[in-house]
C-alpha cells in the first residue's frame, strides 16, 4: 500500500502509524488528533483504515479523487476509503478469492457513511457502461435509511438493524447482482423510545410528503403529535416535522422505489399499512368486567385501519382484545386485561413493520439478484449497528453490544490469534503480541445451557417466569462466571445487572426482557390479516409464506434471542469465507460537532479496539505473504530472465527478495512473509521490468520487420 509523510511544518504526520518510531498511546493519539485537526480523516495502520469521523462535508469524494483513485494500490497517494475499496476489489480479481469489508465503531463513528464511500467507489471501478444495475445498487439504500434509520442520543441517523451487502461479479470484475441481509430491527421503537430519541424516519417523511396527497381526508392524518407513536420527549415539534427535510427525503425515498422497480400499488399497499401502524398506536381501552377491556377510541378510528389494511373492522376488534381458540369442538374467547391489550396491539403495530420491513429486503434481493451464476466472486460489505450505552438499555441494546463484541472476537482472531499461529507453523521468527481476548464475554452471553440466552430461552418458554426470576437465575449462575463481566443487581429485587463489554460497562434493565424474547404475536392478528384482501398485507401475514422470515431466521415461533443467535452464527460463517479487510470508525466527539477532538473519548475508542496492539503486530509482523509458487510466478520477472523458468522453491524467493532489496522479511515453509509495504516495492519493480521487457520486445520486432 503506498504511504507518504506529510510535512506539517510541526512535525511530521504519518500516513501509516505502523511507521511511527516511538510506539505509544500518546504518540498514536497525537499524530491522529494532529491529522483530524489538517482535515486528515483517513490514516492506514499497516493495512488497516481508521477512519474519523469529520462531522462535515469534505471535498474528498468528488468524482476527481474518485478517479484518482482508480488503480490505488499502485499509487502513492494519502489514505482513503476509496484506496481500501480499490485494493479489495484489485484482491479479488487477481486472487480469484471473495473479500469482504469488516467496518466497525461505536454508534455515530462513521460505519454506514464509510459503507455508502466504498459502494460507491466499487460501482466506479466495475462500471461497464452506465448499466442500471450499478445505479439501483447505489439507490437502495435510499429507503434503507428511511425504513431502518433513526434519531437516537448517540446518532442522528443510526442504523436501527445490522445489513450485510453481497455484491456478485464475474471472474473479469462486472457486477452480476446483489443480495441484501438484514439483522435483528429494533422493531420495539415502533412503539417506545427513549428521551431524546425518534421513531424511525419513515413515519415523519411520510407525514411531510403526503402533505398534497390527501393526508387528512384518505390518510386520517392530520398532525404528527396527534399520534401516540410519534410523540414522546425528544420528538420533533410538528412544525419541524412539516417545514423541514422530510418532505424532500419522502420525494427521494418514493423515487427510488419506483427506480428500483417497485410496483406502484405494492408500494400504495405500503404506504396503506404505514398508516394505519401510526393509527393502530392510538387504539385506546378502559378496563371492564371479568379481567377484559373495552376500546375507548371511536369506531370510525377503528373502521379507518381496516379500510387502510383492507381487513374486517369486526374482526380487528375482536382480535386486539382477545384470542379465540376451539378446544375439544367448543370455542373458547380469552379475553385481555388492559396490560396485555395494550402490548398485543403494540406487537401488532410492530409486526405489521416488520413484516414491511422483511418484504422490502426480499424484494430488492429479487430485483438485483442479476445473473445467478454460481461462478461469480463476492465483495461483502457488513454494515451494523455501532456499540452502545443509553441510560436505558434493554434486549435490544444487549443484541446490538454483543454482534460488536462478536465482530471484535473476529477481528482479534485475524489480526493476532491466526496470524501468529501461522508464524508459529511456518517457523517464522516473532515476539508474541497480547492482546485483550474476549471470547469469555461471547460466551457469557452465547454458551449453552449457562449462557444468558439460553437462561432467558428457558424462563421464556415457562409461563410461571418472569423478569425477576430470570434476573435471579442469572445473577445465580453467572456472577462468578470466568469472564468476570457479570455483575449482579445491587439489590436482590432490582430488574438490572451489568456488563462489562470489551468497549465499556453496560447496565441492562430486565423489565419486558422475557415478553421481548418471546416475540409472539396472536394466531388472531395473524389470521384477520392474512385474510385482507390487499394482495401484499394477505402475503406478509400468509402463514404458509413464512413472510417474517429474516436471514436465515425462518423458524417461526422463534424466540427473538434464538433467532438472534442462528444469523450471527450466520454472519460469521459469511465472513470467514472471504479475506477480510477492516475499517475502524472513531468517533471524535459525542456533540456530532465538526472540528472537536475530545481526547477521552478517542482515547477510550483506541483502547478497546486495541488500535496500540494493532499497530504493534502490523509493525512487527508480516501482513503480505504469499505461498512461493504465487510468489516466483508474480516477481521472477525482477530477477530472472524472461524465457527462464527458476524452480518455485525458497532459494528462489530468496534471490528474488535480494533482488529486490527488501529487508525485513522471512522466508518460511511454504510461503515469504513480507511486510504491508512490500508488495508496493515488487510491484514497482515488476512494472518496470514489464514495461522494459515490452520496450525491448517492440524495438527486436521493428528491427526484424
Ligand atoms: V450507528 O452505529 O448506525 O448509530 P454509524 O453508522 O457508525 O452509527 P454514521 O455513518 O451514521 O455512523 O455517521 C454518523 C454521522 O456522522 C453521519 O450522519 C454524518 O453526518 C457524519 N459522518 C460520518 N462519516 C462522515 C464522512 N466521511 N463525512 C462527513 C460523516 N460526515
Ligand atoms: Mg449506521
Amino acid at each position: 500500500m503506498a504511504t507518504m509523510m506529510h510535512d506539517d511544518g510541526a512535525g511530521g504526520l504519518l500516513d501509516n502509524l505502523a511507521e511511527l518510531s516511538n510506539l505509544t498511546s500518546e504518540t498514536i493519539l497525537d499524530q491522529l488528533k494532529r491529522r483530524y485537526e489538517a482535515n486528515l480523516i483517513y490514516t492506514y495502520v499497516g493495512d488497516i483504515l481508521v477512519a474519523t469521523n469529520p462531522y462535515q462535508m469534505l471535498p474528498i469524494y468528488t468524482e476527481e479523487v474518485q478517479e484518482m483513485y482508480k488503480g490505488a494500490s499502485n499509487k502513492q497517494l494519502p489514505p482513503h476509503i476509496f484506496a481500501v475499496a480499490d485494493r479489495a476489489y484489485e484482491a479479488m480479481l487477481y486472487s480469484q478469492v471473495d473479500q469482504c469489508f469488516v467496518i466497525s465503531g461505536e454508534s455515530g463513528a462513521g460505519k454506514t457513511e464509510s459503507t455508502k464511500k466504498i459502494v460507491q467507489h466499487i460501482v466506479e471501478l466495475c462500471r461497464a457502461g452506465n448499466t442500471e444495475l450499478e445505479d439501483r445498487i447505489k439507490t437502495v439504500n435510499v429507503f434503507l435509511e428511511a425504513f431502518g434509520n433513526a434519531k437516537t442520543v448517540m446518532n442522528n441517523n443510526s442504523s436501527r438493524f445490522g445489513k450485510y451487502l453481497e455484491l456478485r461479479f464475474d471472474r473479469s470484475g462486472a457486477v452480476q447482482g446483489a443480495t441484501l441481509s438484514h439483522y435483528l430491527l429494533e422493531k420495539s421503537r415502533i412503539s417506545f423510545r427513549n428521551d431524546g430519541e425518534q421513531n424511525f424516519h419513515i413515519f415523519y417523511q411520510l407525514f411531510a410528503g403526503l402533505k398534497d396527497e390527501g393526508r387528512l381526508e384518505h390518510y386520517g392524518l392530520a398532525k404528527p403529535s396527534d399520534h401516540n407513536y410519534l410523540r414522546g420527549a425528544g420528538a420533533p415539534s410538528d412544525e419541524q416535522v412539516l417545514s423541514s427535510h422530510f418532505g424532500q427525503e419522502w420525494r427521494e425515498v418514493m423515487g427510488s422505489f419506483e427506480f428500483i422497480g417497485f410496483a406502484k400499488g405494492q408500494t400504495n399497499s405500503m404506504i396503506d399499512m404505514l398508516v394505519a401502524i401510526l393509527h393502530i398506536g392510538d387504539i385506546t381501552f378502559e378496563p371492564a368486567p371479568h379481567d377484559s377491556v373495552t376500546i375507548t377510541c371511536t369506531d370510525k378510528h377503528l373502521a379507518l385501519i381496516a379500510k387502510l389494511l383492507k381487513i374486517s373492522f369486526e374482526e380487528l376488534k375482536n382480535a386486539i382484545v382477545a384470542t379465540r381458540n376451539i378446544t375439544r369442538g367448543e370455542l373458547v374467547t380469552r379475553n385481555f386485561d388492559e396490560e396485555k391489550a395494550a402490548a398485543n396491539r403494540d406487537a401488532t403495530a410492530k409486526a405489521i413493520y416488520a413484516r414491511i420491513f422483511s418484504w422490502i429486503f426480499r424484494s430488492i434481493n429479487d430485483i438485483l439478484k442479476g445473473n445467478a451464476s454460481h461462478d461469480c466472486l463476492v465483495l461483502g460489505l457488513l454494515d451494523i449497528f455501532g456499540f452502545e450505552n443509553f441510560k436505558i438499555n434493554s434486549l435490544e441494546q444487549m443484541c446490538i453490544n454483543i454482534t460488536n463484541e462478536q465482530l471484535q472476537q473476529f477481528f482479534n482472531q485475524h489480526i493476532f490469534v491466526y496470524e501468529q499461529e501461522e508464524y508459529k507453523k511456518e517457523g517464522v521468527d516473532f515476539s508474541k503480541i497480547d492482546f485483550v481476548d474476549n471470547q469469555a464475554t461471547l460466551d457469557l452471553f452465547l454458551k449453552k445451557p449457562q449462557g444468558i440466552f439460553s437462561i432467558l430461552d428457558e424462563e421464556s418458554r415457562f409461563p410461571k417466569a418472569t423478569d425477576l426470576t430470570f434476573t435471579e437465575k442469572c445473577t445465580a449462575a453467572l456472577t462468578s462466571h470466568p469472564s468476570r463481566a457479570f455483575k449482579p443487581p445491587r439489590s436482590q429485587r432490582d430488574l438490572c445487572f451489568t456488563i462489562t463489554h470489551y468497549a465499556g460497562t453496560v447496565e441492562y434493565q430486565s423489565t419486558n426482557f422475557l415478553e421481548k424474547n418471546r416475540d409472539t404475536l396472536s394466531q388472531d392478528v395473524i389470521s384477520v390479516l392474512a385474510a385482507s384482501t390487499d394482495p401484499l398485507v394477505s402475503q406478509l401475514f400468509d402463514p404458509t409464506a413464512n413472510a417474517n422470515a429474516t436471514v436465515s431466521t425462518n423458524k417461526r415461533q422463534q424466540s427473538l434471542t434464538a433467532g438472534f443467535k442462528v444469523s450471527l452464527v450466520d454472519l460469521v460463517k459469511r465472513l470467514k469465507q472471504c479475506h477480510p479487510h477492516f475499517v475502524r470508525c472513531i468517533k471524535p466527539n459525542a456533540e456530532q460537532m465538526a472540528s472537536r477532538w475530545e481526547e477521552d473519548l478517542v482515547s477510550r475508542q483506541l483502547t478497546y479496539s486495541g488500535v496500540l496492539e494493532t499497530i504493534k503486530i502490523r509493525k512487527m509482523g508480516y501482513s503480505f505473504r504469499l505461498p512461493f509458487q504465487e510468489f516466483v510466478t508474480r516477481y521472477k520477472i525482477i530477477a530472472y530472465k524472461f524465457h527462464e523458468n527458476p524452480m518455485q522453491s525458497s532459494e528462489t524467493c530468496q534471490v528474488i527478495c535480494s533482488h529486490a532489496k527488501l529487508d525485513d522479511y522471512q522466508v518460511g515453509h511454504n510461503k515469504v512473509f513480507m511486510k504491508y509495504n512490500h508488495a508496493e516495492v515488487l510491484a514497482d519493480l515488476q512494472r518496470e521490468q514489464s514495461s522494459a521487457l515490452v520496450f525491448l520486445q517492440k524495438i527486436v520486432k521493428a528491427h526484424v520487420a
